[in-house]
């Protein structure tokens, strides 16, 4: 009698761990890898939705070909590496190459011009690229390296920024953050940090990025809902650059002496104005608070000094979540058109203990 129960028991338990296997959402166990930069599993993508992502999948062929061990995979980077978010981004997708054995993985960057990253991706599929990731660097633009792709039966794996391209024709997912939550998120942290009264410039991203746009909608958005007494007074593009993050706030900081909030579309450029307020005489995180997004090392550290008020985290560890769902859509599982990731927070509070998982 009791050998038969404890069969039972075995075999419900059996079950029970079949069935959480069934349900984990890709990428919340996507083993190995570095991910380039930042602390071990724990700083590695997470999914948001149980459902395994969103939206409907397309009715799409993968090419013939045996395997993620017999692939020759291409990777068009956007920007430069110079900020982390790229070089992280970049390290995560050759770490994991290499792990999962890739026949060949081919790397260009386009260095911010939407004609190099064209020309680029054709250069790739020349070369015999047979799977395509591409972290896109403007919404629109990228038409004849897509097509390029699609007249040689050549999946296309969007990271980190969307595109208008139809999905299912030019790419068969997009894997990346919500970036008008990101948005909303900031708008929360800086609210917090200026007890909801404020007179806020912004420094937004790249003009014509779904990024930009995002975090710009998402930002305002939240202010005009629910915080009356915080109002920008000022927004313009600093590129994502730190350099040109530290010029534009100077001159903001000139033509609006009653600024008392910052909002930066990511680290950098908030790293760019952090210099430029000390340089004005005042205390930057203080006189003037700033709340941005990305997470990097830098800008993590600034929050543990008091010199920053917030971070959202934009996670760029793709290299994992990337092949895995290329090693799922070759094998003929589907997908859905978005795979959103979870991104953390970064507060005052829990910025020096949470320093090892930034990048
Ligand atoms: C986000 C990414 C953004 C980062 C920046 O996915 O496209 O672009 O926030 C980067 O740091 O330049």
């Amino acid at each position: 009698m009791l050998a038969r129960i404890r069969g039972f028991l075995m075999l419900g338990l059996l079950g029970m761990a079949l069935v959480l296997a069934a349900c984990a959402p890709p990428g919340s166990n996507t083993g190995g890898g570095s991910g380039g930069g930042g602390g071990g599993e724990e700083a590695q993508q997470r999914v948001e939705d149980s459902g395994g992502g969103q939206g409907p999948v397309c009715d799409v062929q993968p090419p013939n070909i045996d395997g993620l061990g017999q692939a020759t995979v291409g990777f068009s980077q956007s920007e430069e590496e110079t900020n982390p978010f790229r070089i992280a981004e970049t390290q995560s997708i050759r770490d994991e190459a290499e792990n999962v054995g890739v026949e060949e993985l081919i790397v260009t960057n386009a260095a911010s011009q939407i004609s190099k990253q064209n020309s680029d991706i054709q250069d790739m599929l020349a070369q015999g690229a047979e799977v395509l990731i591409v972290a896109p660097l403007n919404a629109d633009g990228l038409e004849p390296a897509f097509q390029a792709a699609a007249d040689e039966n050549v999946p296309v794996f969007l990271i980190d920024r969307e595109v208008t391209a139809e999905p299912c024709e030019s790419y068969i997912t997009f894997m990346g953050s919500n970036f008008v939550r990101q948005g909303q998120q900031a708008a929360d942290l800086l609210a917090e940090a200026t007890n909801e009264e404020a007179q806020v410039a912004i420094l937004e991203g790249t003009p014509g990025a779904s990024v930009t746009a995002d975090r710009q909608s998402g930002f305002v958005d939240q202010l005009e809902a629910d915080y009356p007494d915080m109002e920008v007074v000022a927004s313009q593009t600093a590129n994502f650059v730190r350099t040109e993050g530290q010029t534009v706030m100077e001159q903001l900081l000139q033509s609006n002496p009653d600024l008392n909030a910052v909002y930066a579309h990511n680290d950098e450029m908030a790293l760019g104005a952090i210099q430029a307020i000390r340089d004005a005489g005042m205390t930057p995180g203080d006189d003037v608070k700033i709340v941005s997004i990305d997470g990097t090392e830098g800008a993590v550290q600034a929050l543990a000094q008091g010199e920053m008020n917030g971070v959202v985290e934009s996670n760029p560890r793709f290299g994992p979540l990337a092949f895995q769902t290329i090693d799922q859509f070759l094998n003929g599982e589907p997908i859905p058109q978005n795979i959103i990731i979870e991104d953390r927070i970064y507060t005052p509070q829990n910025a020096e203990e949470n320093l090892d998982s930034a990048y």
